[in-house]
């Protein structure tokens, strides 16, 4: 591992902080690059009234030096604006924990007196330092033509259609309304859908698509479970609050296929190794395979309902309803930023180690060298062996 990325900070405590660890010198970092996806994080039709309170904007505390990268962590900082209305006030007991929630299990794991120690560090506040720490490693992947990114592809039973639009039209398409959905009838039914939801004082969640186009073949390795590209791209998703399953290309629809109608065949295109398919999506043997990787990602309701929901009051011990507290109506939207920096982490990652090196000076020419999935690259000799000498 090459890349480290840590987060601190409570959802209504001062700031939140990133540090990036291992990023090497010499990329140029507009503090734009972050606040854009800041933002992006922020909008999305179904987030709660505390989007109102915030406007994240970064503070780089260490790692740029006349706006470069100098090898050094990047700390990362992000005030809570709504903190001030916190500090110094009493708040009232928070005693029963929601269905669904960090709630219950962070007071029975750690002794809390309360459940507010439980939800503000479980809060997916905490998405905003990820995103920062997430957004300079999807600009340092652009350095190599690497792009991430993502979009809803459905909310509750609301399917959007966009199976023929290339991934980076997709992208740009959803980027133009505020479901962040690529099929804009679709996304029309999809606002109206989280409008009843609201209404109906509900939640509801849906499924995201996240790619990465542009990568070299290699990334990840199968020479140990916990090297396979897949298992650390997994790992990041569903380490997103409320993520609770993750497919890559069609891996459930295949389940239903012979295998000659699943894998991607291999063609040629002059000397090139080509994959005229991509249901793998994008890695073969825990390794990139040059076809776009191409994840769906299931993200639940959350757990913060207007409607109450049945539950314990820890301190009568009594059986009781959920207490309100403000929330999300529908966050999947908003999660497409954060989906796109968890797996530009990995990536970033995974393209560290195989390149090595302390700048983007070393590492540029390196990436240009790459063996490529082409026959004059290749070392397979036709040759008899004896792998296992007596
Ligand atoms: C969250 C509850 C809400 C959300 C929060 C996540 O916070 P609050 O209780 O302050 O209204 O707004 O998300 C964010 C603050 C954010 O920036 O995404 C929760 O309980 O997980």
């Amino acid at each position: 591992m090459k890349l480290r990325l840590l987060s601190a900070g409570e959802s209504h405590g001062p700031a939140l902080v990133a540090i990036l660890d291992g990023m090497p010198a010499g990329l140029l970092l507009p503090v734009e690059v972050i606040n854009k996806d800041l933002a992006r994080r922020q909008k999305g039709y179904g987030a709660g009234p505390r989007m109102k309170i915030e406007s994240d904007q970064v503070r780089i505390l260490g790692g740029v030096m006349e706006g470069q990268t100098t090898g050094a962590p990047l700390a990362l900082m992000i005030e809570n604006k709504d903190h001030k209305k916190w500090q110094g006030k009493a708040i009232p007991p928070y005693q029963m924990p929601r269905p669904g929630h960090a709630d219950l299990v962070g007071v029975v794991k750690y002794g809390y007196n309360d459940l507010r120690q439980s939800l503000e560090r479980a809060s997916a506040r905490e998405t905003a330092a990820r995103v920062a720490g997430g957004a300079v490693c999807k600009h340092f992947l652009s350095q190599f033509g690497i792009q991430v990114g993502g979009y809803v592809a459905s909310i509750g039973e609301v399917e959007g259609s966009f199976e023929d639009v290339p991934l980076s039209q997709r992208v740009e398409l959803a980027e133009q309304n505020e479901v962040r959905c690529p099929d804009e009838a679709a996304a029309e039914e999809m606002v109206d859908r989280i409008r009843e939801i609201i209404e109906s004082k509900d939640t509801l969640g849906g499924v995201l698509e996240v790619f990465a186009t542009g990568l070299p073949v290699g990334l990840g390795s199968f020479s140990q479970w916990d090297q396979r590209l897949e298992a650390r791209l997994t790992t990041a998703v569903m380490g997103v609050q409320a993520m609770k399953g993750v497919e890559f290309g069609n891996a459930f629809e295949n389940t239903r296929l012979p295998g000659t109608q699943v894998h991607d065949a291999i063609r040629l295109d002059g000397e090139n190794l080509v994959r005229p398919t991509n249901r793998a999506g994008g890695t073969e043997g825990g390794v990139s395979n040059g076809n776009p990787i191409l994840m769906r990602v299931a993200m639940k309701p959350i757990a913060t309902t207007l409607t109450p929901q049945g539950s314990v009051d820890l301190v009568s011990g009594e059986e009781n309803d959920t207490q309100y507290e403000r929330s999300d109506f529908c966050p999947v939207p908003r999660a497409v930023p954060i989906l796109e920096a968890v797996v530009a982490f990995v990536l970033a990652d995974a393209l560290l180690e195989k390149l090595g090196g302390d700048s983007l000076e070393e590492l540029q020419p390196r990436f240009k060298s790459l063996r490529q999935a082409k026959l004059g690259d290749l070392n397979v000799d036709g040759q008899e062996h004896i792998w296992w000498p007596e």
